[in-house]
């Protein structure tokens, strides 16, 4: 209980000081930090996007747990407890110290949990006599008087961490943009076939990041600062933004996760303005090579200057996806967006900090964890039906998927059944080459087990190596196959 009470004291600190000081959130963020990446990707694999919520209630899990173990020691004297209160205090004071972002009174809310574990733990042990009924009786009396008070003050921190009314903020923002992406042609998807919609609806959009809890930073507190190897430092409102140019494009977001076959990639109209522009007014500095971005929570990322200045880039920052503001949960107000590159090194959410740099300066994020500095998307192909171990009817079957080589364009998708002759699928009417495209094969099956193959070749002329391998450093390759059964007529 006194466990409860001290999680709870910090939780309603961090409410009033930062949501990041949040001595729980913390220790969770530092945990994310901390897991190596095989755990991190098998975590996301498997949760999928409830691997967050696995984690804090697994973490809620062992602090019962101590709680206990801390009450069975402490039969005879309160030392122990106390000790292993005092301690997880300290942990809970290492790991808000330990964000990139904390500032030196986020160490308030930590002490807070600590004094109240302390506390808690010191008053429940003095009123314990539970072998006596008057003392037993007593002894829960404080033991719910403690609960009502860690649960109000973790109800209150989670109230005040809210308060920053975000959604209005995000409300209140109406975009124009002045040049529309072109409409989607019809059959720019197989959807009837299996292939996914060519725009991904926005709850339907693959999300990746290493955030607890959602940043909340309303538009008109944002500031993103430029900096760095620059002529003109400067620092942009969301107003400063809204002035400039606003273009729509329709792009392909990509995560260096994703598997062969993975479902890490979707496609979204995005709404910003021109991220080349902006740096030319910044005046890059010959030599800086690496765009360095910071989000609020403090993920860093690095960016070839290169990849950006490139006439076409179409690298930009984004306050709009499908015609709305952006969601909190993408990034809100402001994320960078750079076809071509793997999320990590170019998507940058909740942004609010710009360094040119060099690349042996500085390792973001992911660099440091042994992840490749450059990660440019590699040439892809996925099937979509059949579905592994689908039973299909006999005789004419049509299989499909998707392709992409981004900032390239797709040449062609091959596919070959059980090893025989690879043959060429219909494309989809291409949207643009920083997309998706869907492709589409009618195949003639004799009953029986089958295997189904694709790859993909780009305009560059390069054709997708059978050579598997594992996402880290850069990036998954290999055809994608499924085992798949025919069934007599139905
Ligand atoms: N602030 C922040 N931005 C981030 C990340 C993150 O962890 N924190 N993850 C990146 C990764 S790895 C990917 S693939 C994309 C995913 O963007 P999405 O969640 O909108 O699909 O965001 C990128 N931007
Ligand atoms: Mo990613």
């Amino acid at each position: 209980m006194s466990v409860a009470a001290a999680l709870a004291a910090g939780h309603l600190v961090a409410g009033l000081i930062s949501p990041l000081a949040s001595p729980f959130l913390a220790v969770g963020n530092t945990a994310i930090d901390l897991t190596p990446h095989p755990v991190k990707d098998f975590a996301i694999r498997t949760f999928g996007e409830n691997d967050k919520l696995v984690l804090l209630g697994g973490m809620a899990v062992v602090l019962a747990g101590l709680g206990v173990v801390a009450g069975l020691l402490s039969r005879r004297s309160p030392w122990p407890g106390t000790v292993l209160a005092g301690a997880l205090g300290l942990l809970g004071v290492a790991a808000v110290l330990a964000r990139p972002t904390s500032t030196t009174w986020a160490v308030v809310a930590p002490l807070a949990s600590l004094v109240a574990g302390v506390l808690a733990f010191r008053w429940l042990w003095s009123r314990e006599k539970p072998a006596e009924e008057p003392g037993r009786r007593r002894f829960l009396a404080s033991t719910a008087a403690i609960a009502a008070g860690a649960g109000v003050a973790a109800l209150g921190g989670q109230w005040l961490a809210g308060r920053v009314d975000v959604e209005a903020s995000r409300r209140a923002i109406t975009l124009r943009p002045r040049v529309k992406a072109p409409e989607i042609p019809f059959d720019a998807d197989f959807v009837r076939e299996g292939t996914p919609p060519f725009m991904t609806p926005l709850d339907k959009f693959y999300r990746v990041d290493t955030a607890l809890s959602i940043p909340r930073l309303r538009a008109e507190d944002w500031r993103l600062r430029v900096h760095g190897m620059v002529d003109n430092e400067m620092v942009l409102t969301y107003d400063d933004l809204l002035r400039r140019p606003l273009e729509e494009k329709t792009i392909t977001l990509v995560c260096v996760s994703n598997e062969v076959g993975g479902p890490y990639i979707s496609t979204a109209n995005f709404i910003g303005v021109s991220l080349p522009d902006l740096l030319r007014d910044a005046g890059v500095r010959p030599g800086a090579d690496q765009l360095a971005t910071r989000s609020v929570d403090g993920w860093t990322c690095g960016t070839p200057v290169e990849s950006i200045m490139a006439p076409g880039s179409n690298a930009m920052l984004a306050i709009g996806m499908n015609g709305e503001p952006l969601p909190l949960e993408r990034g809100f107000p402001v994320r960078m967006v750079v076809p071509g590159l793997y999320g990590y090194v170019s998507a940058t959410k909740w942004l609010v900090d710009m360094e040119l740099t060099t690349f042996d300066a500085f390792d973001p994020y992911w660099v440091q964890r042994t992840w490749a500095k450059k990660a440019p998307v590699k040439t892809m192909s996925r099937i979509d039906r059949p579905k592994s171990f689908e039973r299909v009817p006999a005789g004419k079957f049509v299989a499909a998927g998707i392709a992409w080589a981004q900032h390239t364009g797709i040449d062609r998708v091959e596919v070959r059944v059980d090893g025989g002759p690879w043959q060429e699928t219909t494309l989809s009417t291409e949207v643009n080459v920083d997309t998706w495209r869907m492709w589409r094969i009618e195949l003639d099956l004799k009953e029986g087990n089958h295997t189904v193959e694709c790859r993909a070749t780009d305009r560059k002329g390069y054709t997708q190596t059978d050579q598997r391998a594992a996402p880290i450093p850069d990036g998954a390759t290999g055809w994608h196959s499924m085992v798949f059964t025919s069934v007599a007529g139905s």
